[in-house]
């Protein structure tokens, strides 16, 4: 099995409700370990749109990471995304974070995800659930990132995403 660390992002429609729908979504190819509380973040890249919910979350996969990208693309259509611009307003983007210790630059697949050490919307999420994790190409932790970016405009929410429970009603 291989370990992976996703970011989920949205900023279309209920927020919540996305990303409840997103992890359930997710857990149907891929055993979820942690997720982490959700941040209110201010837009990065374009900044006249909505702010943004963002969460991390760990699995464990034994799919191949251009398979698993392909899955995580079906989810987001699945899940009602609508093609956009770069960095524009989604209903709701999956990123590929972390897998393993791998690193891996392809035209469609840049893994570790090519923006992690900018982005303070993915490194207050991940530093809850994985501190220690070290960027294979850096070597720099994920505590040590995150201490190093601005989180101006950052605000944990009360209120958890649902993972690992049986789904009742
Ligand atoms: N792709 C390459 N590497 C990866 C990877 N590791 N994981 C390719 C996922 N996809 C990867 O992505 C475009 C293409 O990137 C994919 O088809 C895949 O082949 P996309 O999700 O369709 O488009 P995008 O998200 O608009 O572009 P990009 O460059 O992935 O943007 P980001 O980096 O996802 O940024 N501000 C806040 N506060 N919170 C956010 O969540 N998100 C974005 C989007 C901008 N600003 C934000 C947030
Ligand atoms: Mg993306």
């Amino acid at each position: 099995m291989h370990t992976i660390i996703l970011g989920l992002g949205t900023n279309i429609g209920n927020c919540i409700e996305n990303l409840q729908r997103a992890v359930d979504e997710l857990a149907s190819y891929i055993e979820i370990t942690a997720v982490s509380a959700t941040y209110i973040t201010p837009p990065w890249g374009i900044t006249n749109q909505p702010d943004y919910h963002n969460l991390c979350l760990i699995g464990k996969t034994k799919l191949e990471p251009e398979t698993l990208l392909k899955e995580i693309k079906y989810s987001e259509v699945a899940l009602g995304r609508r093609p956009n611009v770069r960095w524009g307003p989604r209903l709701i983007d999956i990123d590929i974070l972390f897998y393993d210790d791998l690193v891996m630059h392809k035209e469609r697949l840049n893994i570790p995800h090519k923006h992690i050490p900018e982005r303070a919307f993915v490194l207050v999420p991940l530093k809850e659930i994985s501190p220690e994790w070290v960027h294979p190409e850096s070597g720099k932790t994920v505590a040590e990132m995150e201490t190093a970016v601005s989180k101006d405009g950052i605000k944990k929410l009360e209120t958890s995403i649902i993972f690992g429970q049986p789904i009742s009603g």
